[in-house]
């Protein structure tokens, strides 16, 4: 039998955990033959940690064959300890008058803290993903608070944007999720990002051809995928939280066992790749194989699509130099 990874989740007891443990647990990140440990997180205040037992309760009554181990944690250094994986959730929400540049500072703080934990603390091999908005800067924070591990172990989840891409696009063309390729998301999970299928192909096929409707694009797709959330939070009168934990799910699934040669997007530190600044934390298409990613290189650009990668790139830009000054 293959011996247990440890996967540390930060807000555990929140609600994306409430979805996300029992799916790891049950063997659908990291395969099911792969036993885990869960060393689950939260902030030590008295109703989160009694919130978080409930949870283990839960996790206790479904009695995972895959599950060899569990813990609760207040302390980022102790949840941390030679995790394989970490899938950092937990992030300091918007609250009332709270200002970007507040709840940038705050999260940075908090992302500081769990990225020299895990620089002093996790597996040297550590997966890690930031699921916690600002996901792309914070990313990028706990990514240069760990001198010691390679920057490459920092991602950011764009997945959910991607899979959100996914499934308009399919609607639109009436074919199954399946049948489409070669689909990315460039750039910041916020409303500037990209959701590019100028290289897509259905069952082979371009897909630009076959939706051959500039304005669709344009005035429904890009609009519908960017401000889903926000449709969500409308619909349900709370955030996603299933297909977020699925598209962690997806994230770090495809990322340890590999695409197969397929794209996927996942927010990674730039290596100077398409005129994106190195380390600047980005969703590129890529393909993943023996527990690495590359990024999907040679493609043409055409001028709507970097107009629109600019923008997104500028969002972050500004994000990293609104944090410049706590980041060492
Ligand atoms: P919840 O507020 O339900 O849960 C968050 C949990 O994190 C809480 O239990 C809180 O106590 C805990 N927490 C806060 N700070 C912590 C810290 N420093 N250490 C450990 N735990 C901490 O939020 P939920 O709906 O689960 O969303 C979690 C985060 O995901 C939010 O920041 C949200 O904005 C973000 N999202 C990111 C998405 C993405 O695609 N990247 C999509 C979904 C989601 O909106």
């Amino acid at each position: 039998a293959k011996a247990p990874m440890r996967v540390a989740v930060t807000g555990a007891a929140g609600q994306i955990g409430y979805s996300l443990l029992f799916r790891i647990a049950n063997g659908d990140m990291l395969g099911k033959d792969q036993p885990v440990i869960l060393q689950l997180l939260e902030i030590p205040d008295e109703k989160a940690q009694k919130a978080l037992k409930g949870v283990m309760m839960e996790i206790d009554d479904c009695a995972f064959p895959l599950l060899a181990g569990m813990t609760a944690h207040s302390d980022p250094m102790t949840a941390f300890k030679d995790a394989d994986v970490a899938l950092l959730v937990g992030a300091r929400p918007r609250g009332p008058g709270m200002e970007r540049k507040d709840l940038l500072e705050a999260n940075a703080q908090i992302f500081t803290v769990q990225g020299k934990a895990l620089d002093a603390v996790a597996s040297r091999n550590v997966k890690v993903l930031v699921v916690g908005n600002p996901a792309n800067t914070n990313a990028y924070i706990a990514m240069k608070s760990a001198p010691n591990l390679p920057a490459k172990n920092f991602t950011a989840m764009l997945r959910l944007d991607h899979n959100r891409a996914l499934s308009q696009l399919a609607a639109k063309v009436g074919k199954p999720i399946t049948s489409i390729e070669k689909l990315c998301v460039w750039g910041n999970h916020s409303p500037t990002m990209y959701a590019d299928f100028t290289h897509a192909t259905v069952d082979g096929q371009p897909a630009k051809a076959l939706v051959n409707d500039e304005a669709w694009t344009k005035d429904v797709y890009l609009p519908t995928v960017g401000k889903r959330g926000a449709a969500i939070i409308e619909a349900r009168g709370l955030s996603s939280a299933a297909s977020a934990a699925n598209a962690a799910i997806d994230h770090v699934r495809d990322w340890v066992l590999g695409t197969n040669g397929k794209w996927t997007t996942m927010g990674i530190p730039s290596d100077g790749s398409y005129g994106i600044p190195e380390g600047i934390m980005f969703g590129f298409p890529v393909t993943t194989e023996n527990g690495e990613y590359k990024i999907v290189q040679g493609l043409q650009i055409d001028a709507f699509s970097q107009e629109r990668i600019n923008l997104t790139l500028k969002e972050l830009q500004e994000e990293r130099d609104g944090v410049k000054h706590l980041v060492g």
